[in-house]
């Protein structure tokens, strides 16, 4: 079935092939309802240097759609994953302390449960710098991280994390597979919504899984995007937005069940997938199927109004910059991230508004938010500068941020955080 209309665009000499879906990423039906068009925006981890004129920077349709049949919420838009996670691509896990505790204590429970050990093989799919198998390192658990990602990558290898250089692929799972590799324990984390090949994907897990072995998968759940108004958490890395009914349709089409569900708060809400090749499903996810049917979140309905809600959100910020801005105010951001880049670029909020962003990794310090051009610093800037407000872009971690931010609220600065409703705090 045909399922890409493939375009060209072509920008600076750069040719960027993407691809625009016409069938859903999952079932290939051609049903999907687009609820929310955040326009054209530039990938939203490719940050610049300021030589980089912003009308030169690629852009691509960010539109999100539902399909009628197996209710995946997704992006019409496929950006080449070598564009999004370039020998460039920024994002390291280590830098923020919330998500290592996470991770740790997610690796500790599981050892013990698990009984692993010198002989078991736990493997990371998107390892990112080592932050979450190194805690299995330490345990001398053998493990073998896969990820993309030069400068991550890198980083895992310096502290000792074995890493393959790949992108997870059915193809390389088989590959793996025949040379005697299988997995007690898979993980992947915050990648499953990454990948073009969803099915492939999947598969890949269920070839590189042990029969008695366990994939712990992390994604972002749907429900929360959409009742907590987390649009900004829409960017062309996230391919698709999961709700448990689709992720249940999703694995038992690859002979995998989804057994049990953690609901997570991390990331502004996420699912923790407990997935094996054995069906033994508990009520954890019998509840939230349950749940899911009678609040209507695998209907079309559900959707309908989000678009509206998003465009009051983005008037309510801008009403909120402009007095402020109107008052003489000084404004900067805080957190390069990449739900930074859809937030400021659907919203419109740049340099008239704010004077920088600063960000603890060091990979982003020096260069400039992909299309509005905000300048990264380090944090300590707010200290010597003194900005009145900074508006929380990483607000998923606001309360930690906020806490590491004792000293500058001390001398009277004030945070505005953006999602689920702008406020001051
Ligand atoms: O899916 C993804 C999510 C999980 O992480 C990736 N595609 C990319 C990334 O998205 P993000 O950049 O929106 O995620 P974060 O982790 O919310 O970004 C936080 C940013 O804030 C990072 O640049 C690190 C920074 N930070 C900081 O400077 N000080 C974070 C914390 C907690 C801090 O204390």
């Amino acid at each position: 079935m045909k399922t890409f209309d493939g375009k060209y665009d072509v920008s600076r000499g750069m040719s960027n092939v993407t691809r625009r879906r016409v069938g859903c990423r999952i079932c290939g039906d051609t049903g999907l309802k687009t609820f929310l068009d955040l326009g054209s925006t530039p990938p939203a981890d490719r940050l610049v240097s300021e030589s980089v004129p912003a009308e030169s920077e690629p852009r691509f349709p960010l539109e999100v759609a539902f399909c009628r049949m197996c209710r995946l919420v997704q992006i019409l838009e496929t950006v080449p994953p070598e564009v999004l996670f370039c020998e460039e691509y920024p994002y390291y896990s280590s830098f923020s302390p919330q998500l290592l505790d996470h991770s740790r204590a997610n690796a500790l429970e599981l050892i013990e449960e698990r009984g692993l050990d010198d002989k078991s093989l736990v493997v990371e799919l998107a390892s990112n710098d080592g932050y979450l198998l190194r805690n299995y390192v330490e345990k001398n658990i053998p493990v073998l991280g896969i990820d993309p990602a030069e400068g991550p990558v890198r980083k895992a290898e310096e502290g000792g994390v074995r890493t393959l250089k790949a992108f997870f692929t059915l193809e390389l799972a088989s590959r793996l597979s025949s040379e005697g590799y299988a997995a007690d324990v898979i993980h992947a984390n915050n990648v499953l919504a990454h990948v073009a090949d969803t099915n492939g994907f999947v598969e890949g897990i269920r070839v590189l899984l042990k029969d008695a072995g366990v994939a712990v998968i992390e994604v972002p759940y749907v429900r929360e995007l959409i009742d907590k108004c987390e649009f900004d958490t829409i960017y062309h890395e996230h391919l698709c937005y999961f709700s448990v009914t689709t992720l249940n349709h999703l694995f038992r089409k690859h002979t995998l069940y989804l057994n049990k569900i953690l609901r997570l708060p991390i990331h502004g809400g996420s699912l923790r997938l407990y997935v094996n090749r054995r069906e033994n499903v508990d009520g954890s996810v019998r509840a939230i199927l349950e749940e899911e049917d009678r609040d209507g979140v695998t209907a079309a309905g559900y959707y309908d109004d989000f678009a509206g809600r998003v465009h009051r959100l983005k008037k309510h910020l801008l009403n909120l910059l402009s007095d402020l801005k109107g008052q003489g105010k000084r404004i900067a951001a805080y957190g390069a991230a990449a739900k930074g880049g859809t937030l400021l670029n659907y919203t419109g909020i740049g340099r008239e508004y704010l004077d920088y962003v600063v960000d603890r990794n060091v990979h982003k310090h020096g260069k400039y938010m992909p299309g509005i051009h905000l300048p990264v610093s380090p944090p300590e800037r707010l200290l010597t500068d003194r900005p009145d407000y900074v508006l929380i872009l990483a607000w998923n971690f606001a309360d930690e941020i906020i806490g590491q931010l004792s000293d500058y609220a001390s001398l009277g600065g004030r945070f505005i955080i953006p999602i689920p409703e702008p406020r001051v705090r």
